[in-house]
């Protein structure tokens, strides 16, 4: 004889717990374009980041005329930085800032080569990684003034490699980097 049904739950099957939200992190990301409308490029970024899946743009700077880095003949660049809250891995935010340059007609051809638009992880959240793809925080993010002067409008006091970010700006030369009013 087969024992009674019991009610207990003990042994039937449940239902897979559903997956936890991904916690939010806080990204930089930094800003640069010297081909084109270099004003219009940058608007339409800080307006795609904010529509990524899971990401909100929480702030965005000033934009800054700087003197270009890298082959001479270039255009000055505007530059900017924009503070996100995303859900997004690092590697998908990644994904999706070089989906956004690709929007807005970047052509990789030499390094460090003019472009329409250039947008590179620098910070998101606590994470550090080395991989062929990205690194975090982003290894020449310390020695740019032109990376700094903006993030520093939204992050001054974070310290990175012992030191707030405000003091890393202020031991690099800061010639030709101009605020643009807003
Ligand atoms: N990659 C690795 N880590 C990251 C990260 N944290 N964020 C990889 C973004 N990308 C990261 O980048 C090459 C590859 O780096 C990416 O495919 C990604 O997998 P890229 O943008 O295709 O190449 P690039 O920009 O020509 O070279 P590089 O060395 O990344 O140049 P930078 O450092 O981006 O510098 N002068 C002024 N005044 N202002 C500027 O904004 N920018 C540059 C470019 C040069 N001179 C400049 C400025
Ligand atoms: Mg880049």
């Amino acid at each position: 004889m087969l024992p009674p049904a019991t009610s207990s739950s003990a042994n039937s099957p449940r239902p897979a717990p559903a997956p936890a939200p991904s916690a939010a992190a806080e990204a930089y990301v930094a800003l640069g374009s010297n081909l084109g409308d270099r004003r219009a490029h940058l608007e339409a970024a800080f307006a795609a980041l904010d529509a990524l899946p899971g990401t909100r743009l929480l702030a965005r700077s000033s934009l800054y005329e700087t003197p270009p880095l890298g082959p001479a003949g270039q255009q000055d660049y505007l530059n900017a930085a924009a503070a996100l809250s995303t859900t997004l891995a690092p590697e998908a935010l990644l994904d999706a800032l070089l989906s956004i340059e690709v929007a807005r007609g970047r052509v990789r051809r030499e390094r460090w080569g003019p472009r329409t638009l250039d947008l590179d992880l620098l910070l998101h959240g606590d994470t550090a990684l080395q991989t062929p793809r990205l690194t975090l925080p982003h290894p020449a993010m310390l020695g740019r003034a032109f990376v700094l002067a903006p993030l520093c409008e939204l992050a001054p006091d974070l310290v990175l490699a012992g030191r707030s970010l405000a003091q890393h700006l202020a031991l690099l030369d800061q010639a030709g980097i101009r605020r643009l009013a807003d």
